[in-house]
């Protein structure tokens, strides 16, 4: 039993949350099972396990360098406030759990569980409709863990491993339940690649696809956007990004001011250095690490959409793998990213103005995590459906209501008190309202929860206008 346990935690550990090897191996597996020659398999796992790498690299490059940046205003200001950020409520959580004498070992075992419903789930696609498996491992901790703050908190009788299962049950159901939802827009926004969206804002991803049509015209799209001759320089990415993000945290930094700058970030803003050279290279870096991580998404996306053809027909008969928002990013003009981000951003700052005239007793810093990839995803599938307008609207409603439900949020959970919430906008749409629930009903609460995530799917199969479209994948 202890040799199994040490396995699974191993497991765990060294494969699951660590995606950039999971999808090598994925890889590897996928395309052993199309019955290529080994050192094709071998080639196939290096390059998606580098290409998801160099993703890292950028995404971590944008969040290490802009998160401070955003999360200073607080700071700056004199706000005691929580930061809407996946990595800030991680560390909440773990505030929370160690303030009552547990730490993050049932999240382990939950990934563990959900991982495996998950693929279950995949296996009676018959009955459950699920097609989908969700493999962005660093986003399932984090959203394990979350999680079990939710049912510790609900259910302090369970602190223990019947609430690492009542957890994992949880996440696992989440995980496919929500990237099924995003089988359909995925597909359309990528002229049917073959994944879907494995990440933090599935249920917006749903939602957008379905209101954007609404709210535009998907042919005046940012795509089609003319620009006056002068302005067509913007056509390149890296002088759009480069521009736009000197203008938007040039005037961040402005605000932040030198004094308050140099005392935050000495290392990037020794004494040597002009403050006008601070803010141009600090502004430019994000059109690199947005370069960086597009080049990384470009080279996994590729392995696996063409690998896991060998999952998919002979292990998990017609599943997707489910992956990082970011992957969506490759099949949408860039300036797309660029206005999901930046109209994110003034929703978000405008709430937060708002609730600082309010006077509301608990205040909310800005994370960078949720408010560019979750709001620059729901632009680029906004734009696809909806056109410009649509994107710019869903993406500004988005910061608002991140900000706004994210107030709520950290009241529910108590973590005011640790300073974070997770803040992606699927924890602002699904699981407050699950928490609440759970608080208030009980074991009926959980019961309801598990019934009505079974529940989506086969709503969504029923709704389908072509069942063998649902069936296979594209719809
Ligand atoms: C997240 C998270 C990240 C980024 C990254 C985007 O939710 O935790 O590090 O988004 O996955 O590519």
């Amino acid at each position: 039993m202890e040799v199994l346990l040490n396995c699974f935690t191993w497991f765990s550990n060294n494969i699951l949350a660590k995606p950039e090897f999971f999808i090598g191996i994925i890889v590897f597996i996928g395309y052993a099972l199309l019955g290529k020659k080994i050192y094709e398999c071998f080639a196939g796992f290096i390059k998606a396990t580098v290409g998801y790498m160099i993703l890292v690299v950028g995404a971590g490059g944008l969040v290490t360098t802009f998160r401070p940046i955003l999360a200073g205003l607080g700071q700056r200001f004199g706000l005691k406030a929580a930061v809407i950020d996946p990595y800030f409520g991680l560390n909440a959580v773990d505030g929370a759990l160690k303030s009552i004498g547990l730490t993050t070992s049932y999240t382990m075992m939950a990934l563990l569980i959900g991982f495996l419903l998950n693929i279950l789930l995949v296996l009676f696609r018959k009955i459950t409709k699920i097609r989908t498996l969700f493999i962005t491992g660093h986003v399932m901790v984090q959203q394990a863990s979350t999680v079990t703050w939710i049912i510790f908190l609900a259910f302090p009788e369970y602190r223990n491993i019947v609430g690492a299962i009542l957890v994992g049950i949880l996440v696992g159901l989440y995980w496919a339940v929500g990237s099924n939802l995003t089988v359909g827009p995925t597909q359309r926004l990528t002229n049917n690649s073959g994944f879907a969206i494995g990440h933090q804002q599935m249920f917006a991803i749903w939602l957008v696809d379905k209101i954007a049509p609404k709210l535009g015209n998907k042919e005046k799209n940012l795509e089609n956007m003319k620009l006056p001759k002068w302005l067509s320089i913007f056509h390149d990415n890296i002088v759009a990004t480069g521009t736009l993000m000197l203008l938007f945290f040039g005037t961040i930094l402005l605000i932040l001011g030198e004094d308050f700058l140099r005392k935050m970030d000495p290392t990037k803003f020794p004494d040597q250095l002009s403050f006008i050279t601070y803010i141009i290279s600090s502004s430019l870096s994000f059109a690199v690490y947005l370069a960086i991580l597009m080049m990384g998404v470009r080279m996994f996306v590729t392995e696996l959409t063409n690998s896991f053809q060998g999952i998919s027909s002979k292990i998990l008969p017609g599943s997707l793998p489910a992956v990082d928002c970011a992957a969506s990013y490759n099949f949408t003009p860039q300036n797309a990213i660029l206005f999901g981000f930046i109209c994110g951003s003034i929703g978000q700052f405008i709430t937060i103005l708002g609730l600082l005239v309010f006077k509301s007793p608990i205040l909310i810093i800005t994370g960078f995590v949720p408010v560019f990839f979750d709001n620059a995803t729901i632009a680029v599938y906004a734009n696809k459906v909806g056109g410009t307008r649509a994107a710019l609207i869903c993406s500004f409603l988005s910061g608002v209501i991140q900000v706004g439900i994210g107030a709520i949020a950290v009241v529910v959970f108590g973590l005011y008190k640790y300073g974070g919430w997770h803040g992606n906008i699927d924890f602002e749409l699904i699981w407050p309202g699950v928490g609440i629930m759970l608080q208030h009903l009980g074991l009926v609460g959980y019961i309801v929860t598990v019934i009505l995530l079974l529940a989506i799917p086969r709503l969504q199969y029923l709704r389908a206008k072509n069942k063998e479209d649902y069936e296979a994948g594209l719809e």
